[in-house]
């Protein structure tokens, strides 16, 4: 089974309609299986893809959330693809900018076939609000395996760690989630979260 080894880097191109998506193949001529970041703005995901990748640029970031507002394609390793998605809940994001964050985001979750994984970052500080639910509810419907990033981990205690992780499993309330910490600033998980996106591809590409 094929080990993805997170080399090599490249940015595909930026997209708001799905009739724009790019379409994917490795050199062995079969489409790549795509993984992608999803959660609210300012969690991380643009600096955890960056981080992923040993990149500095790769993904653009920002102290300001709203910073990602359209979905940016990349792959790795030219065999398998990465999506850094816009992140939902930001007020001072424009009013048509939020209204179509809801319908960019479900329909890119319905319509990309060879989509595997999704990693779901949440700030390990916050507790879900009904977006996170929202989202949640359209991964599990859509049938795509889930890994829980529990990001910002520096932020906190060891023991908050823990505590914190619980209170918001319980309060998404689903079993078959699979959590993990992150922090790029501290450069904690980075290995552990590879391990666990491989081996959920792997269990999907021999299905
Ligand atoms: N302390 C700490 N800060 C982080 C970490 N990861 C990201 N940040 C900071 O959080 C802010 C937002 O990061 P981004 O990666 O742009 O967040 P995003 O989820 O891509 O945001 P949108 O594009 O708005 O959806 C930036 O100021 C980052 O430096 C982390 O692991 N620890
Ligand atoms: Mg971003």
């Amino acid at each position: 089974m094929k080990k993805y080894e997170f080399r090599d880097p490249i940015f595909v191109k930026t997209v708001l309609k799905s009739e724009h998506y790019p379409r994917l193949f490795s050199e062995d001529g079969r489409p790549m299986s795509e993984v992608a970041v999803a959660g609210r703005s300012n969690v991380g995901k643009s600096t955890l893809i960056n981080h992923l990748f040993r990149h500095r640029k790769m993904a653009r970031t920002s102290s300001t959330p709203g910073k990602t507002q359209a979905l940016n394609f990349f792959t790795l390793d030219g065999s398998l693809a990465f999506t850094d998605l816009p992140g939902y809940g930001f007020a001072k994001v424009p009013e048509k900018i939020r209204k179509s964050w809801g319908p960019m985001i479900q329909s890119y979750l319905e319509n990309r076939d060879h989509l595997k994984v999704i990693l779901f970052l949440f700030d390990i500080r916050r507790m879900p609000n009904d977006d996170d639910r929202q989202l949640l509810e359209w991964i599990i419907h859509n049938e795509k395996s889930m890994i829980l990033v529990l990001t910002k981990v520096d932020k906190v205690s060891k023991n908050e760690r823990k505590a914190n992780c619980q209170k918001i499993l319980r309060s998404f309330g689903a079993d078959n989630i699979v959590p993990t910490f992150y922090s790029a600033t501290k450069n904690i998980g980075r290995q552990e979260l590879i391990r666990l996106i491989n081996e959920a591809l792997q269990s999907e590409e021999e299905e």
